[in-house]
């Protein structure tokens, strides 16, 4: 390789002081001292400061430069223990590709101003790491049902009927006229293709028209969906934590920079490994009313009372055993209790609550309509799920995975609309 040719920041970084380097990206920052001018190089990998002096023919442009500017830097390597990295580029030459305009990004940004400069905003290091995470988080769920056997399927998102409940449905004006709605969960087209391939799983949005303004909702987001056939709800959890293991491992693993910019103390993480702690329902009732939670038995529960469960443990753990009336129609009740659904959450320890539903489904025709029917539903709307009950049913199991949320929580942030570059919230579609 020649000296000169242009190479990422972190590359740049690794080389001995005296080597000629030549590396291109954005101003991070500017500023003069005296007569040098500073430039911090922004790219994908990092960050690296450039100094130009007098004797350097490209100074009265690197005094021009302004941030977020793009350009590209060539100069030698000068070992430099004040500068980000421990080395700065001694510049030559400066190649100004963009000056930028004023930059309206100032550091007392309010948190509000950087939601609606977002498309700007993503450019900043913190989003840059969550968003480097977030690719791990992607990749190592693929990873993992791949090496597992599972096929991965697509559903539609244009949807005729409820999976969640018609409170969060989102309506949309169909090109014959007609009402049809955003998919909230692509669990029911799973569960139609366990038939042919037993082991599926999907990775697509999901859409919720929730009014609540809390910091782990949103109104479209990432879902990641497994449907497995011949399983029941033992069955279902060891997937999900081998799955969520996994995960945090790979993190650990190719992002400890980017948690360490983010600030996240990664003790907690390194627990993440199987088997997950199991709290029933029942129990977690008699804890939550020790704590002087007013709940009783039956009560679906919230973020608050969610928080305070998560501070009994130090790592992810199983909250099984949820009431009847607590959860989605599709779950099966359990034969030895009906009162209680065979369906497990998982939540996230230090308060982050929630990250995945799930549980066994109902395979018998009789019982779906009947339980369609008690909770004040329409069987004809369902009639092509039920047919699934009709043509060589089995016992299956499944679950859905807030990836949004696991973000939040792997990148230890505050509020969800910072684990994805565009979030789609009750008070936001722009930009
Ligand atoms: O409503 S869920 O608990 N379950 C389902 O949708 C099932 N039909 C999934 C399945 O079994 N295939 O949602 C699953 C997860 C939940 O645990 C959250 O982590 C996430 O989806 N979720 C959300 N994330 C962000 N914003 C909103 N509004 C949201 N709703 C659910």
């Amino acid at each position: 390789m020649q000296a000169t040719d242009i190479i990422p920041v972190k590359e740049a970084l690794k080389l001995p002081a005296g080597s000629t380097v030549k590396v291109r990206g954005w101003a991070y920052r500017r500023r003069d001292l005296g007569d040098k001018a500073f430039i911090v190089v922004r790219d994908s990998t990092g960050i690296i400061q450039a100094v130009f002096t007098p004797d350097s023919p490209s100074h009265p442009d690197a005094r021009k430069v302004t941030v977020e500017s793009s350009l590209v830097v060539e100069g030698t390597l000068k070992d430099d223990p004040r500068a980000p990295g421990g080395k700065e580029i001694q510049g030559k030459k400066l190649e100004i590709v963009h000056l930028a305009e004023n930059f309206p990004i100032r550091r007392d940004a309010s948190r509000e101003f950087l939601l609606e400069v977002r498309h700007l905003a993503v450019r900043s290091r913190k989003m840059t790491s969550v968003l480097k995470i977030r690719n791990t988080v992607f990749e190592a769920l693929h990873e993992w049902f791949r090496a597992n056997g599972y096929y991965e399927v697509q559903g539609p998102m244009f949807v005729s009927a409820a999976v969640e409940g018609g409170a969060t449905l989102f309506p949309v004006k169909y090109v014959d006229g007609s009402t049809v709605y955003l998919t909230q969960s692509s669990q029911f087209y799973l569960e139609a293709l366990i038939f042919s391939l037993e082991k599926v799983y999907t990775v697509a949005p999901s859409f919720r028209a929730e009014k609540s303004r809390t910091r782990r909702h949103l109104t479209e987001f990432w879902h990641a969906e497994a449907e497995v056939a011949w399983t029941n709800l033992e069955g279902i959890m060891k997937v999900e934590e081998e799955l969520i293991a996994h995960i945090v491992r790979r993190v650990l693993e190719k992002n400890a920079e980017d948690l360490e910019l983010l600030g996240r103390k990664t003790e907690i993480l390194r627990n993440v490994e199987p088997p997950f702690p199991r709290l029933s329902y029942d129990k977690a009732i008699e804890i939550l009313q020790g704590k002087g939670f007013k709940v009783s038995w039956g009560d679906d529960l919230g973020a608050d009372e969610e928080r305070a469960l998560t501070e009994e443990f130090d790592r992810p753990f199983f909250l099984y055993g949820f009431p009847v009336q607590a959860k989605a129609f599709y779950h099966k009740n359990d034969p030895s209790r009906p009162e209680v659904t065979l369906s497990a959450d998982l939540l996230a320890p230090e308060g982050y609550g929630e990250i995945i539903g799930g549980g066994e489904r109902i395979e018998k025709l009789e019982e779906l309509v009947e339980k369609i029917k008690s909770f004040g539903l329409n069987p004809r709307d369902y009639e092509w799920y039920l047919d699934l009950r009709r043509y060589g049913s089995v016992p299956h199991a499944g679950f859905g995975l807030g990836m949004d949320r696991l973000v939040t929580w792997i990148a230890g942030l505050e509020h969800i609309v910072d684990s994805l570059p565009f979030p789609r919230t009750v008070s936001r579609t722009y930009p």
